[in-house]
């Protein structure tokens, strides 16, 4: 392997993802459970016939998440998390070809889903959760550290910025710094700007115009928009109606530099990127 090769190729427990191109994320949700033991099995089964999907239509990521981040999501113990995410996290490693990402703020989901073949962490909280540095830095997998201000609780209560883009890198700088007092070395960070939280919309067209200044931290970005209320805003589209919007905005991130996109529609989006790889790669 080269050197430049090694700068572009994150270990992700036992997956390499290459950072020299564009990737994928396929979102996959975990639903609260209230169903007898025939109906857990059947969401479960149904949760892996998502995520296959999602592999076969080019997702080298799968996110799985356990925990809402709906302003006023009921809070979800430790417990009931991992119930939702670990069994789904140990039958994708079993039998799918692909990167998990867990996306959790709780110490114990981040210890127990490593140990099930997890790749990457996601934390929406940027590892401010009591314990989830020391969690994090454990489980030696790369994490993506997400700008929010507050909780999701009250994070759109009157979001304030000078300036967004700014006040974003300063925050993800500090993060990156409270990571290395943990042993989690720069080399294992992904940086997400963090669009839809707390921010208006103002804010999240300013933060996406101006992300490339975020690149001066010197990690790959992460961008997830997709079905996000910043494309219902700005288009005056419900949830349902806000492809078109999304990928226009997943186009804009990947030719503004971001590796990784976290979108809902896998297909549309892996056809988005092979075509502008298509063209960046002509003479
Ligand atoms: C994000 C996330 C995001 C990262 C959610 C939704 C809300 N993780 N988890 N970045 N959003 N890293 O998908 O609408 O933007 S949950």
């Amino acid at each position: 392997m080269t050197s430049v090769q090694s700068l572009t190729r994150l270990p992700c427990g036992n997956r390499v993802l290459d950072l020299a191109h564009t990737h994928v994320m396929g979102i996959l949700n975990v639903t609260p459970d209230s169903f007898s033991d025939g109906g857990r099995y059947s969401q479960l089964d149904a949760a892996l016939r998502h995520a296959e999907a999602m592999v076969a239509a080019g997702a080298t990521l799968i996110d799985v998440g356990g925990e809402s981040t709906r302003p006023g999501a009921r809070a979800v113990s430790p417990l009931e998390e991992l119930e939702r995410v670990a069994p789904i996290v140990e039958r994708i490693n079993r039998e799918l070809d692909v990167i998990i990402s867990v996306d959790t703020s709780t110490p114990a989901v981040m210890r127990e889903t490593a140990r099930l073949g997890a790749g990457l962490i996601n934390d929406v909280r940027s590892l401010r959760r009591d314990g989830a540095l020391d969690a994090a830095a454990a489980t030696g997998l790369p994490v993506c550290l997400m700008h929010m201000l507050g909780e999701p609780g009250d994070m759109q209560d009157d979001p304030q910025y000078r300036d967004v883009t700014k006040e974003v890198g300063e925050f993800l700088a500090e993060r990156m710094a409270q990571c290395a007092s943990v042993g989690i070395a720069a080399e294992r960070i992904i940086l997400d700007p963090g669009f839809g939280f707390a921010k208006t919309l103002q804010h999240n067209l300013s933060l996406f115009k101006h992300m490339e200044a975020l690149h001066a931290l010197g990690r790959p970005l992460l961008v997830g928009v997709s079905r996000k209320s910043m494309i219902g805003q700005a288009l005056n589209r419900p949830v349902g109606e806000r492809l078109y919007g999304g990928l226009a905005l997943a186009a804009l991130a990947s030719v503004k530099g971001a590796r990784i996109l976290r979108v809902h529609d896998v297909a549309e989006t892996v056809d988005l990127v092979r075509m502008i790889a298509a063209v960046e790669s002509a003479e």
